[in-house]
């Protein structure tokens, strides 16, 4: 688990970090309030804060303030380490936004206990986040996640006009599949699916679980010929070999429907989401495995 520790004074800081190494955390370390902001505003940022009250520049009760107001797609929890130790300042920097209070100079032992209290904390905080936002099958993102993916991808998409695509994708025939090899076996299709489209997707690339055989792809950057091109690859990677189940191999294939935003052109969400599903009908109406743009 990664710690930020934040403090002007280098012993202080230094101390404090061998003592959190021997405890094996991960420590990264900011010798003012604008670096640990930073840090901590950061996408890969830790989730523990140890915090000085008295730095130059942003103080510690800043710090606390301008994360907990910045940073709402995760929790950061925030102990604040100070020399001052009377309640009216723990209620202030509680106020402000730290979780705990430690005075200085500290108890080894009690900043052991209090920092393990925050890390059951955050690590309680991760586990639901991540359940939150995924789908249990399949472990892809779940509908809520990508469509608020694909909102900001629009967005970005209208202020820094480059093209992008999103594909809609539907499994073949997904009833008789669960109607000939048990719904066991279905999940299993769902499952393996999944993972062969992740597979062949970019790092960037985002990839949700729409509905029940539903999959949407979020493709950032892409013309049409890249779009149809991943899309081709998807189907390929489901068809190429049938999924080996308990009850048996099952053949499966994918449908998809592509739709592709020019630079500067202007959508709505829904619009977006009817183009690739309007795609997506005429590609299972002219047979299924295939991509339709
Ligand atoms: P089409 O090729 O036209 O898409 O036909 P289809 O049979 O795939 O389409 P339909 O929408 O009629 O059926 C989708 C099926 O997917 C029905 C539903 O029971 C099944 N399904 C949805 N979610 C799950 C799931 O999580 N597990 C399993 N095993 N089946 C699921
Ligand atoms: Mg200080
Ligand atoms: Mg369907
Ligand atoms: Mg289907």
């Amino acid at each position: 688990m990664k710690i930020l520790i934040a403090d002007d004074e280098p012993i202080s800081l230094l101390y404090l970090q061998a003592v959190l190494e021997e405890w094996d955390y991960e420590v990264v370390t900011a010798s003012d309030g604008n670096q640990a902001c930073e840090i901590l505003q950061s996408p890969d940022a830790p989730m523990l804060a140890i915090i000085d009250w008295m730095m130059p520049g942003m103080d510690g009760i800043d710090v606390c303030r301008v994360v907990r107001e910045s940073v709402k797609d995760r929790y950061v929890y925030m102990i604040m380490l100070t020399g001052k130790s009377e309640t009216e300042f723990i209620v202030e920097a509680m106020n402000a936004g730290a979780d705990d209070f430690i005075s200085k100079p500290f108890n080894i032992d009690e900043l052991q206990v209090r920092v393990r209290a925050g890390r059951r904390i955050a690590d309680l905080e991760q586990k639901l986040r991540i359940k939150a936002s995924h789908d249990a099958l399949t472990g892809l993102y779940n509908r809520g996640t990508i469509l608020e993916i694909l909102q900001k991808e629009l967005t970005r998409h209208q202020r820094n006009k480059h093209s992008f695509a999103i594909i809609f994708g539907d499994l073949d025939h997904f009833k008789r599949i669960n109607d000939d090899f048990g719904h066991l076996a279905g999940d299993m299709v769902l499952r393996e699916a999944a993972a062969r489209i992740s597979a062949v997707l970019r790092p960037y690339d985002s990839l949700g679980r729409y509905g029940g055989e539903e999959l949407l792809i979020v493709l950032p950057g892409c013309d049409a010929i890249e779009a149809t091109e991943i899309a081709e690859r998807v189907r390929l990677a489901i068809c190429n070999k049938p999924v080996t189940t308990d009850a048996g191999d099952v053949p499966t294939s994918l449908s998809m429907g592509v739709a592709v935003i020019a630079q500067g052109q202007q959508i709505s969400f829904n619009g977006l989401i009817h183009l690739a599903d309007a795609a997506l009908y005429i590609a299972k109406d002219k047979g299924r495995n295939r991509v339709e743009l």
